[in-house]
């Protein structure tokens, strides 16, 4: 039986309830991160407890714990669900009040909520490479906050959806952005090219790991916004995230990127990728 940490206290998922009036419910008015367990240990839990606090502070939501007491609550759960390969989902919304935009009074605590899925590595994906169809990015100018508020990403992942697709790759005038749910490299002539972390993406974490280990290997990156152009005569594309890890687009609108397989550069970084894993979490 799955277990559920709602405001601290660790229970029986069927005995949480959340309050109509609790903000993430009704506005959408809070922060979130999405931590991978290998081997029962979080991957990279303290750059995603950073994020955390630092998406919390720029919607001024204060965390009511130390990010040391929020680990430990993590692993209780995991402990609690016996979990081996999955994910942690966490999030904070700014609390329960009655409905009004401004920010609530002070004294009202942001609402806490965790539990934990089993999801396996995507292995079959990672080798064979995934589809991707492109769409305008719609969401608004603070991508990099890890913000409850999705319908720009969802109403472009539905849509990649309903073309047999699993990701949907996201441009501002011809500019790429990320992905819907992940952030998006390419590779041209051995330098991979990813948009910088600025406001119009998620810096993700997987991202972060996959740039250092770019620099570590001598692989050349320019963090620059590549066009749809360049998208098109990419040698290699590649998404990034916690779940997906390393994972190639080898069909983009339909056409192969390519001679549509893996590209070798994305399959080294996936091999890299998985030794940084191997360094925390021990043998996958
Ligand atoms: N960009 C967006 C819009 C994301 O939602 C995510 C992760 C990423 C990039 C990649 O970031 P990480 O490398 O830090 O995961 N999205 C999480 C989600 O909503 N589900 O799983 C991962």
């Amino acid at each position: 039986m799955h277990s559920i940490i709602l405001n601290g206290e660790l229970m029986e998922r069927g005995k949480a309830s959340i309050d109509i009036e609790d903000r993430g419910y009704q506005f959408g008015d809070g922060v979130y991160e999405v931590i991978r367990v290998y081997n029962g240990k979080m991957y990279t839990e303290a750059e995603h407890l950073e994020r955390l606090w630092a998406s919390a502070g720029s919607i001024e939501i204060e965390i009511p714990y130390s990010k040391e007491e929020l680990q430990n609550q993590l692993k209780l759960l995991i402990e609690k669900d016996q979990l081996t390969v999955g994910t942690v989902y966490l999030q904070f919304s700014r609390g329960v009040s009655p409905r009004k935009h401004p920010f609530p009074p002070n004294g009202v605590t942001p609402t806490f909520v965790a539990y934990t899925r089993e999801v396996g590595r995507p292995v079959e994906k990672m080798q064979s490479g995934v589809k991707a169809i492109i769409t305008d990015d719609i969401r608004w100018l603070r991508c990099d906050i890890k913000s409850l508020n999705l319908l720009g990403n969802l109403l472009a992942n539905q849509k990649a959806a309903e073309a047999g697709c699993d990701e949907a790759v996201l441009h501002r005038e011809g500019r790429v952005t990320e992905g819907s749910h992940s952030n998006i490299s390419i590779v041209k002539d051995g330098t991979i090219h990813t948009h910088p972390a600025n406001n119009f993406i998620l810096n993700g974490i997987s991202r972060r790991v996959m740039l250092e280990i770019c620099e570590r290997e001598g692989v050349p990156v320019i963090e620059e916004p590549f066009t749809l152009e360049e998208l098109s005569q990419a040698d290699e594309i590649f998404l990034t995230g916690t779940t997906v890890e390393v994972m190639p687009v080898v069909e983009l609108e339909g056409k192969p990127v390519a001679n549509g397989k893996p590209g070798p550069l994305t399959k080294k970084l996936q091999d890299w990728f998985k030794l940084e894993i191997e360094q925390q979490c021990g043998k996958l």
